[in-house]
């Protein structure tokens, strides 16, 4: 016991001078010694010629947080203050936010839905310590937003003082994977936009740049497309649980103004029964009984593949659903397909009989019409590793593949040139998922046992077992929120700070045997970004017992 409370004296004593809690760690920090306030008349001044309103939005989201963030830092002892040698510090006026040369104003919202390569997030921020204004630098305005949110992280109260140590500091930072994002499942329950909305503060807060919007399942499909009225008429849980055409354009817009793409899921042919609802005619195995037999969860139904009908019906609403996204990218989903609900319907097997095609062949079929229409559309079609390593499909190297089933995958899915999504449940799920529908046995709950914690998820390598032009392949990675045990009650303290270990990793790469990449550096930081979560609202859950953190704000 006494060991333990000298090694307790000992990390406090570190993390008191550990002067910079910034998460994602930025690529590089050089910083010193002094102190500085935070002017009580600090402003912040964009240099640019016209402003867009959503750089606007987002300094007056900065200073607000400026007042409102109270975190305090680490106290050696209980009934000690930690308030720094403020008397000789010199107050910090102002920010100034710079475009450097020869870089075009665009609004942060147009920046954030751009294709990947095109995405400029990295930014620089000088802080002198003698009281003249600090600056940010960027090449666009989603680099400024990402430097204010950096900016954000430097400052703690004390004695009612707003303080940062570490001047003068120079930071130059930017990202080393282009997609760092957050999947989320509102199909088998449902989330209010409010919800999805605070879900997107949260992740800007650590820079993740995409929400992966898994929105409609085999249980329910809260999507409305005017186009096809009835599919949400039929298939939402209540008239209430549906999210409007302007829900979804209103989602939007709130992401991209922080820096966040939408990337939507209609996961097909499998996962689709909520469609039979409305339409029977298009699924095969409807409701079969046992649904075991025919799906990954209850109730059964997949979509007729191979039926020309069925296809031209996929097609449609593929065009209709991804004509209303933003984003360069849509994904057709495609995991999880179960073989014998196909052999089993006789309907499937007349068509393919009177086509002469073999079931993978028809899946191809299925395959290349929905994506001819969203490569049409402007879209980049992203699948599940199920179609490249489980079936015999032809798709073309253009389509990004995202690695679920294991992270052992990655190489397989490289080694045949698709670019990499990693969304690893071995190391990323945060929910259960179909472990919700097995009762009480728990040996099938193997895929999310063991827990996954933040130091598990922070443990992995997206390079892992790739060779250099395999990991050139690797865009980035997600963490997914299945619903099936999940819903708004929980989605706070189950995504956060969870998912901000993630961010991490994507933003600035490496793995755990670089030294500054650890898990007991980590910690502390990570205790900072969870504080200033539940301050701005988002109830993110404890790491570690208060005792580990005083603050007296
Ligand atoms: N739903 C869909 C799911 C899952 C997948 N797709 C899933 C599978 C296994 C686990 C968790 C979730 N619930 N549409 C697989 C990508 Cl452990």
């Amino acid at each position: 016991m006494q060991n333990h409370y000298i090694v307790f004296a000992f990390l406090l004593t570190f993390l008191v001078h550990n002067s910079c809690a910034l998460w994602p760690r930025p690529a590089s920090v050089t910083s010193a010694n002094d102190t500085l306030l935070l002017s009580s008349s600090f402003a912040i001044h964009s240099e640019l010629k016209t402003t867009p309103s959503d750089l606007q939005d987002a300094i007056t989201r900065t200073k607000g947080f400026l007042k409102t963030d109270k975190l305090g830092r680490l106290v050696v002892g209980r009934g000690t203050s930690d308030i720094p040698t403020f008397k000789s510090a010199k107050s910090l006026p102002s920010l100034t936010l710079r475009l450097s040369e020869g870089s075009t104003v665009q609004s942060i919202a147009n920046e954030a839905v751009a294709n990947l390569s095109e995405r400029q997030e990295g930014y620089s921020i000088s802080i002198p310590s003698d009281g003249t204004a600090a600056i940010i630098t960027a090449n666009s305005t989603l680099g400024l937003l990402r430097g204010l949110t950096t900016f954000e992280q430097l400052w703690y109260m004390a004695g009612g003082q707003t303080y940062m140590i570490g001047a003068p500091m120079e930071i130059v930072d930017e990202p080393v994977y282009h997609y760092r994002g957050f999947m989320l499942d509102t199909a088998r329950n449902f989330y209010p936009v409010a919800d999805i909305k605070r879900s997107l503060d949260a992740m800007s807060w650590v820079k993740l740049n995409t929400f992966y919007w898994h929105v409609v399942d085999s249980q329910s499909f809260p999507l409305e497309v005017s186009e096809f009225p009835e599919l949400s008429i039929a298939a939402a849980y209540s008239a209430s649980d549906v999210y409007s055409e302007n829900d979804v354009q209103d989602i939007i817009n709130y992401a991209a103004e922080r820096g966040i793409d939408v990337i939507l899921e209609l996961d097909t042919p499998g996962h689709t029964t909520a469609i039979g609802f409305s339409h029977p005619e298009h699924i095969a195995c409807n409701l079969a009984s046992p649904w075991s037999d025919f799906a990954s969860e209850p109730p059964a139904g997949q979509l007729r593949l191979a039926s020309p009908s069925t296809v031209n019906f996929t097609v449609d609403l593929m065009q209709a659903v991804s004509s209303k996204f933003r984003s360069q990218f849509f994904s057709t989903g495609g995991d999880e397909v179960n073989t014998n609900c196909y052999t089993q319907d006789s309907e499937t097997q007349k068509e393919l009989n009177a086509s002469g095609l073999t079931l993978d062949e028809a899946l191809n079929n299925f395959l290349m019409a929905t994506h001819d229409v969203l490569r049409s559309g402007g879209k980049n079609p992203i699948v599940k590793e199920d179609m490249v390593l489980k079936h015999n499909t032809s798709l073309p190297n253009s389509t990004i593949v995202v690695v679920w089933i294991s992270s052992d995958d990655a190489k397989a899915v490289a080694e045949k040139g698709f670019r990499i999504i990693h969304q690893p449940s071995d190391f990323f799920y945060l929910d259960c998922g179909g472990g919700g529908w097995l009762g009480d046995d728990i040996t099938l709950n193997s895929w999310c046992d063991p827990f996954k914690t933040w130091q598990k998820i922070y443990s992995f390598d997206p390079l892992a077992n790739l060779t250099a032009d395999e990991a050139s392949l690797v865009l980035g990675g997600q963490i997914p929120l299945w619903s099936e045990q999940s819903g708004p009650e929980n989605l706070d303290s189950i995504a956060w700070p969870r998912t901000a270990s993630a961010a991490e990793v994507f933003w600035t790469g490496g793995t755990l045997d670089d030294p500054l990449r650890n898990l007991s550096s980590a910690l502390p930081r990570l205790h900072d970004v969870r504080y200033r979560m539940v301050q701005r609202g988002v109830n993110a859950i404890h790491l570690q017992p208060e005792f580990c953190a005083l603050r007296p704000g």
